[in-house]
């Protein structure tokens, strides 16, 4: 089997990258190690950048997003038992982000991709790339037990943090940065209303608690949890109560609560691998970087990457022109390393450091004071949070 772009994995990136491809007329093949069901089911991120939603536009695949996704335009910080809501179009001169989930994202593009009759492999074994340093790059799988190898001119690994894109590199190819929190998230989905129109990001004394929303009728809460937690040791009521305690007076009292649809624990981690180019392989999305979940900016930077990678290949395949290509990597990173700090800062400003002591706390509340009060703090937030521009 031949193609131009070779596609290692089918989260958001993968599949976005193929639907913009696919739209300038450049064939794509995607391979990935999971069933359609398997990545269909994953619940992740819920908070889209303006310009992951106009990319999804210019892919085709934007018109349910608009219908059933839900313009915020601000949220609420908790702290100190209070909240203080943080106008997030006032802020930035009118900008806003999208609450839709990345389950519906992924379901609208491998609708668009089954609708254009494109390949995918599902649930392909043992895959590997080969000769990406040449101009003959090729990837091998299994399918049903049968060896296949794909020919194509460039590979774009878009196979997560986990992946064997980055792994098949030999040792020092690439350098990676990266820090690992000493504590996860307990996410809950419900069906139950949202206790709020608008998030709430909490800073409590019991550790960091998110609420946050897929619809008026689903619901979806996070609560920081020591990394030795274990996701069978937190009952929906052990659940509930702690995110109540971490609540302030009037959302604890309103909260709804139900039973869960899913429950996981995530660890956080910021990691970012240099460069995201070699000879003809690309890295993209979490392959390349993670960011820890706070600041909301994981699946809009993977959007990101891959606006860039499908600008630099449209151009080299209609011109061939290699400039978009070669600055790949140097485009990406600038915006990922803004996009890193800024989910750093959120992080260390919203979780409780067990080894920082008292005075984290109290300078942990000296800044949040200072971000709600001084009207240059809450605008840095807001404008990192709706998105850098490109
Ligand atoms: P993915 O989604 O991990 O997809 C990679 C795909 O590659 C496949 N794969 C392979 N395929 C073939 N061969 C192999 N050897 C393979 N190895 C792996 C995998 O099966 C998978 O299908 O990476 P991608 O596409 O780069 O997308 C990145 C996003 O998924 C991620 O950044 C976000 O989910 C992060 N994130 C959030 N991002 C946001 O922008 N806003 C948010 O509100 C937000 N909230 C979150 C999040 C991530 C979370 N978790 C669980 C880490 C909340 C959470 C809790
Ligand atoms: C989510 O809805 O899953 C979500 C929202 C905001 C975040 C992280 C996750 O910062």
């Amino acid at each position: 089997m031949r193609t131009q772009v070779a596609i290692i994995g089918a989260g958001p990136s993968g599949l976005l990258l193929g639907q913009l491809l696919h739209k300038a007329g450049i064939e794509t093949v995607i391979i990935e190690r999971q069933s359609a069901d398997y990545v269909r089911s994953r619940i992740r991120a819920g908070v889209l950048e303006q310009v992951t939603t106009d990319l999804l536009d210019e892919a085709g695949v934007g018109a349910r997003m608009h219908q059933e996704g839900l313009p915020h335009t601000g949220f609420d910080l908790l702290f100190g038992g209070e909240r203080h809501r943080i106008d997030l179009r006032a802020l930035t001169g009118g900008q806003q982000v999208m609450v839709y989930g990345q389950t519906e994202v992924t379901r609208d593009l491998m609708a668009a991709r089954a609708a254009a009759g494109l390949k995918t492999v599902y649930e392909a074994k043992d895959v590997s790339i080969h000769d990406y340093d040449t101009t003959h790059p090729q990837v091998r799988y299994q399918e049903d037990g049968q060896w296949h190898t794909l020919d194509c001119d460039f590979i774009a690994g878009c196979d997560g943090f986990h992946g064997v894109c980055r792994a098949s590199l030999p040792p020092g190819a690439v350098t990676e940065y990266e820090k690992v929190y000493p504590f996860g998230w307990l996410g809950l989905l419900a069906d139950t209303p949202p206790v709020h129109h608008e998030l709430i990001y909490a800073n409590s004394e019991r550790g960091f608690a998110l609420c946050s929303q897929r619809s008026m009728t689903r619901s979806r809460y996070y609560l920081q949890v020591p990394l030795t937690d274990k996701v069978e040791n937190w009952s929906d009521d052990a659940f509930w109560n702690e995110l109540r305690l971490r609540l302030d007076p009037h959302a604890a009292e309103t909260l709804i609560t139900g039973p869960s649809l899913e429950k996981s624990i995530a660890p956080l981690r910021s990691f970012v691998a240099e460069p995201m180019r070699f000879g003809r392989l690309f890295l993209a999305g979490d392959a390349a970087h993670i960011v820890p979940p706070t600041g909301a900016k994981g699946l809009n930077l993977a959007a990101t990457d891959v606006k860039y990678l499908s600008t630099a290949l449209i151009e080299y395949f209609a011109e061939r022109s290699s400039a978009g290509i070669d600055h790949y990597s140097q485009r990406c990173l600038a915006r990922i390393w803004k996009g890193e700090r800024f989910s750093w800062w959120f992080t260390s400003l919203m979780h409780r450091f067990s080894a920082d002591g008292a005075i984290g706390q109290k300078l942990q509340n000296a800044e949040l004071e200072y971000l709600v009060q001084s009207q240059a703090a809450s605008t840095a937030l807001a404008e990192n949070y709706v998105g850098l521009p490109l």
